[in-house]
């Protein structure tokens, strides 16, 4: 059976200022995944707290939050078969350092913190996170 996923991308705040947003969405569209919705913007402390709460016991946190609302991002809804997945193996590993060659992360991130792109983790997850960024009429069908 087609299994058509939605995920949430996020586009961070160096990559957006480096002009590497549409090289990365157009890696993303070779996968055969759909753009259904993209938008820049401003995330406030709320959002980013929002978006990362299963975070906010970590070290990390207040650095993540700090950075995330720092300047503006692309956030962005890819929708089709196996989009978490196929989007997660092109971002690469988490930290930039460590991530395969010619992944997103690998190629345009920075450090652990500021890695260039976010992508959900699972389909309940890429759900819950679209629903923070994007009303239902902002997204067209995949
Ligand atoms: P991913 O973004 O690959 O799903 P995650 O969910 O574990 O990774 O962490 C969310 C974000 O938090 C990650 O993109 C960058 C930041 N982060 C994760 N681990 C970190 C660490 N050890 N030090 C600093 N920032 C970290
Ligand atoms: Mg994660």
């Amino acid at each position: 059976m087609l299994e058509i996923e939605r995920s949430l991308v996020l586009i961070k705040p160096d990559a957006v200022r480096n002009g590497q947003s549409d090289e990365i969405i157009s890696r993303l569209k070779k996968l055969g995944l759909k753009m259904a919705a993209r938008k820049t913007l401003r995330m406030d402390r709320a959002l980013a707290e929002k978006h990362y709460a299963v975070h906010k016991e970590k070290p990390f946190f207040k650095e993540l939050v700090e950075y995330m609302t720092s300047a503006p991002i692309v956030a962005a809804v890819f929708g089709g078969e196996k989009a978490v997945a196929k989007i997660r193996q092109a971002m690469g590993a988490t930290d930039p350092a460590k991530a395969e060659a010619g992944t997103i992360r690998a190629d345009f991130g920075l450090n652990v913190t500021r890695n260039a792109v976010h992508g959900s983790d699972s389909v309940e997850t890429a759900e819950k996170e679209i629903s923070l960024f994007f009303t239902g009429d902002e997204i067209a069908a995949t």
